[in-house]
């Protein structure tokens, strides 16, 4: 059992590895930015601490694009992993270090993990079938095989069902195999691999995922995994790109000799093996520059009992990757093992999945271009759901958000505040905190911990916007600018209460919202930097004096907006009319051309998920199918759902309201009672036909006012047409629906 943190340990808090393959956009940032806010959140209550990544440099996902482009994958990876690094700060997300899997220290560490585990019996060596290309005369390991994923039937990569299951899939499993160069389907061939023996490793897995904390994808999707018996991890890869597979030299368990006599490919070890690796090579690389006395590696990683305090913060399509192989990997090697894992869901954008090869995406560039404050996206993406939830990022959700929440709300409170205390005291006005604010900045302190300790980064955000919430209300009870004559005291009183709390947020906000934390922590004539401090800090006296505060957040206006959103949809169109040029050119290619050469071929393959990013784009391969939301992978207890009372209605009217183009004020008999229902209806159906209608609609959800109408709950409707869900019987009006 791990202490709460802070704890006395140094910790390490990890985010996945981009691939150096292509330029991030703004789904792959929720991981960074989600491990940023909580690193600076476990720096903020005390806790000794590294943020560390770095580039994933090698596999088929660097060499399928290098070789598209014609060129090496080196020099490929080398300049996509620099303008990866250049991007995170871009965002203030400010790794300790950020390394690359080529390098040195991740070589060099790699090899030492494969020496161990030979060492220690757990490596064996087997022939096994790998997919072939017979015209290109190569084999096909990973992303250079497509084919249907043997667990669940959807289309999947080499060794990944990336559309469906999201399983790991070992080489040969992959059915119907198409080489992803010539198109071809390909062959099975022959070849010997080395394999790590996981089945070593099975009762320990067993009580590591019982010991494991973070998200509860991350402790309970495993488990299904490592029932029955675990199959052996094939470690190497007939490829050229990659860390060589350190030999048998010392007691391989065969002794067989070494693959690569029959072709020129060598054998390097698997992209998973060297890649999680990073995470130990980064947070050493950070440990040598700052000297171990500042910061231990080893006190991380190694010679504990109980585990290290390490954190991975990845997406929720790597679990398998880090509760199951990884483990097993530092176990073999006497690496301590992870004490969380944290598995978020999916960013869609406007509702639908990001899809990079349409180039419905939202780049990092794009974003940076907008000039919006990095962190307007950081809250927006980090407080829009559970961290374990997808989320969903639009322009519109960003400008709801920022209006409302850091304008309105966290903005118009701090501002405020200062103001007044500037105007009218110069500064922070001479008397002490109350104790009912107090107690309330103590409580929001709490809550921050606890969402600390519950692996909640959205809490992080929450925390800080509850408190100028109770802010406004504060200044709303007193009208302090009622009191500044009649009861200066009291005046004096509200206005020091709210500077007190000004400062707090500004600590508090600090992770989800650093650079306006600092410029709060400026405006309020701290010394040094908001990045330095402590909770406590937030109970600390602010300076006696500081200068007219300056507005925190600005409005995101509509022309922007609308801007922002036209040049989406415009990159969209363009897309689809490449993609459409490019269909047309390739059946005109194929009537011309035999296609068998690895050159045509590699044109055809230059499709959907070749030039994939990473990880999200579950509907990259067929721009032609509907689009179907992903199922969301969070179970809920049958109890949650029995909360909703679903109830069968029936339409007395439908009316359109004045001014609203969608909406429809609605009339429904809920048997035991008439009930006025707003819905966004209005283009969808024809008003006139629903009087009658059968529908389905939650009754106890809390009213919302539309366009000032009252809605009093919410009638039930499939997708974008809004298809009204009904009855097949006679179900009367009132009845309950479960
Ligand atoms: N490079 C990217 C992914 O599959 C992969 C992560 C490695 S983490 C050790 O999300
Ligand atoms: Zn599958």
């Amino acid at each position: 059992m791990h202490e709460e943190f802070p704890t006395d340990e140094p910790a390490v808090v990890t985010c996945g590895l981009p691939y150096a393959n292509g330029d991030l956009h703004v789904g792959h940032l929720r991981t960074y930015v989600s491990g940023d806010a909580l690193s600076r959140a476990l720096a903020r209550v005390g806790q000794d601490v590294a943020f560390v990544c770095g580039s994933d440099m090698h596999g088929t996902p660097i060499a399928v694009n290098a070789a598209e482009e014609g060129v090496d994958p080196e020099s490929f990876a080398l300049e996509h992993h620099e303008r990866i690094r250049e991007t995170f700060p871009q965002f203030n997300v400010e790794f300790d270090n950020y390394g690359h899997t080529h390098d040195g220290t991740n070589t060099e560490l790699t090899r030492e993990f494969v020496r161990s585990w030979i060492d220690g019996g757990h490596v064996l060596e087997k022939e096994i079938r790998v997919a072939w290309d017979a015209a290109a005369d190569q084999p096909l390991p990973d992303r250079f095989v497509e084919g249907t994923c043997p667990y669940c039937g959807e289309d999947a990569r080499g060794d990944e069902c990336d559309e469906g299951c999201q399983r790991h899939l070992e080489p040969g499993e992959i059915e119907a195999p198409v080489s992803t160069i010539t198109g071809n389907p390909a062959e099975y061939r022959t070849r010997p691999h080395k394999f790590l023996r996981l089945s070593d490793f099975q009762a320990y897995l067993q009580g590591f995922l019982d010991r494991l904390e973070g998200t509860a994808n991350a402790q309970n999707q495993p488990r299904e995994w490592i029932e029955g018996e675990l199959q052996d991890l094939c470690i190497t890869r007939d490829m050229d790109w990659g860390i060589d597979y350190p030999g048998d030299a010392a007691g391989d368990a065969s002794d067989a000799p070494e693959a690569g006599d029959s072709t020129e490919t060598d054998l390097v070890l698997y992209v998973w093996v060297d890649a999680p690796i990073e995470y130990v090579a980064s947070t050493k690389q950070y440990s040598e520059r700052v000297g171990a006395d500042e910061y231990d590696w080893e006190a991380v990683w190694k010679n504990r009992a109980d585990g290290g305090e390490i954190i991975h913060v990845i997406g929720h399509d790597i679990i398998q990757h880090h509760t199951v192989f990884w483990p097993a990997m530092l176990r073999g090697a006497d690496y301590n093992e992870p004490r969380a894992v944290m598995a978020c869901g999916f960013v869609n954008l406007d509702g639908e999945a990001f899809s990079t090869s349409r180039n419905r995406a939202v780049w990092a560039d794009d974003y940076v271009e907008s000039g919006l404050h990095p962190d307007l996206y950081r809250y927006h993406i980090v407080t829009g759901s559970e961290f374990v939830a997808d989320v969903d990022f639009s322009w519109d959700g960003l400008q709801e958000r920022v209006n409302n929440e850091l304008v309105g709300t966290l903005g118009n409170f701090c501002y405020r505040s200062l103001l007044f205390a500037e105007r009218n005291y110069d500064g922070t006005p001479d008397a002490e905190v109350s104790e009912e604010v107090r107690e309330e900045i103590e409580a929001a302190i709490e809550a921050f911990h606890a969402a600390i300790n519950d692996y909640r980064v959205r809490g992080l955000g929450q925390v800080p916007l509850e408190l100028a919430r109770f802010g406004n209300e504060y200044i709303q009870r007193h009208e302090p600018w009622k009191l500044t004559d009649d009861d200066p005291e009291a005046a004096t009183q509200v206005i020091r209460d709210c500077v007190q709390l000004s400062k707090a947020l500004a600590v508090l906000m600090e992770p989800v919202l650093p650079g306006k934390a600092e410029t709060l922590w400026n405006q309020l004539g701290e010394p040094g930097s908001v990045h330095d401090t402590r909770l406590e800090d937030a109970l600390a006296a602010p300076p006696d004096a500081f200068d007219e505060p300056g507005e925190l957040f600005d409005q995101l206006d509509d022309g922007t907006v609308e801007r922002l959103d036209a040049q989406l949809e415009a990159r969209i169109e363009a897309a689809a009319d490449d993609a459409a040029d490019d269909a047309a050119a390739d059946r005109a290619d194929t009537e011309t051309d035999d296609a068998d050469s690895a050159d045509t071929a590699a044109d055809a393959g230059a499709d959907a998920d070749r030039t994939e990013t990473e990880t999200d784009d579950a509907d990259a391969a067929d721009a032609d199918t509907m689009d179907v939301d992903p199922i969301a992978n969070d179970r809920v207890p049958f109890e949650e759902f029995t909360d909703l009372d679903l109830r069968v209605a029936e339409v007395l009217s439908a009316d359109p309201i004045e001014g609203a183009d969608d909406l429809v004020r609605l009339e429904v008999d809920l048997g035991v009672e008439t009930r006025q229902i707003v819905a966004g209806i209005r283009q969808l159906h024809d008003l006139e036909s629903l009087p009658g209608t059968r529908i389905v609609v939650v009754a106890n959800l809390e009213r919302t006012e539309l366009f000032g109408v009252e809605s009093d709950g919410m009638l039930l409707a499939a997708g974008e047409q809004a298809d009204l869900l009904t009855t097949l019987g006679e179900a009367e009006p009132g009845t309950t629906v479960q």
